[in-house]
């Protein structure tokens, strides 16, 4: 496959949080065109900007020869599949899969903007994306692990260390 490195990020704080990040995960390594490469280790984070449980988040490395807004929809469509409801911003949810970068790609579009707007003010996607690509640089933000300083006061801990295997 000649694709893409595309990072999705992986959150949840409604029902089994930790079993719906597990599941997601096996549901992006079986998307079409599309192969799981690596995930994080899984993180209990606080929620940022948001009220509710604490969340289990996580981050996956994926090859994906998916055009971007396809990728999107499929996210989508696994969001759905667990039982996910849009209601408001922010809202407590079963699960919520961010695509955090494509490629080199910058994508501004109005239903999807790469990177993600927020990826560098949240520990719960620094921490785990720089376990995965602890070089990374990302359109206009440079280097990731530069923003990690910024996010230290958010508390994430690590809850499993199987880091890198699928
Ligand atoms: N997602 C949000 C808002 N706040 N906080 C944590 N800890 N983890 C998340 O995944 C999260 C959040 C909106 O998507
Ligand atoms: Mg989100
Ligand atoms: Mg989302």
């Amino acid at each position: 496959m000649a694709g893409v490195q595309a990072f999705v990020g992986l959150g949840a704080n409604l029902g089994d949080p930790r079993r719906q990040v597990l599941q997601a995960l096996q549901s992006l390594d079986r998307l079409p065109n599309t192969r799981l490469v690596a995930r994080s280790s899984l993180y209990r984070t606080a929620p940022v900007d948001a009220t509710g449980p604490d969340y289990v988040n996580a981050v996956a490395a994926l090859e994906t020869a998916l055009p971007p807004l396809a990728l999107l929809r499929a996210l989508q469509a696994i969001e759905q599949l667990h039982g996910r409801e849009r209601s408001t911003a922010n809202a407590p949810r079963t699960l919520d899969l961010d695509l955090l970068l494509y490629g080199g790609r910058r994508i501004d579009e109005p239903e999807l903007r790469v990177p993600h707007p927020r990826l560098h003010q949240r520990a719960f996607v620094l921490r785990p994306l720089l376990e995965l690509a602890p070089d990374l640089e990302a359109p206009g933000l440079g280097p990731i692990v530069n923003w990690l300083d910024k996010t230290k006061h958010q508390v994430v801990q690590i809850i499993d260390d199987r880091g890198g295997l699928p």
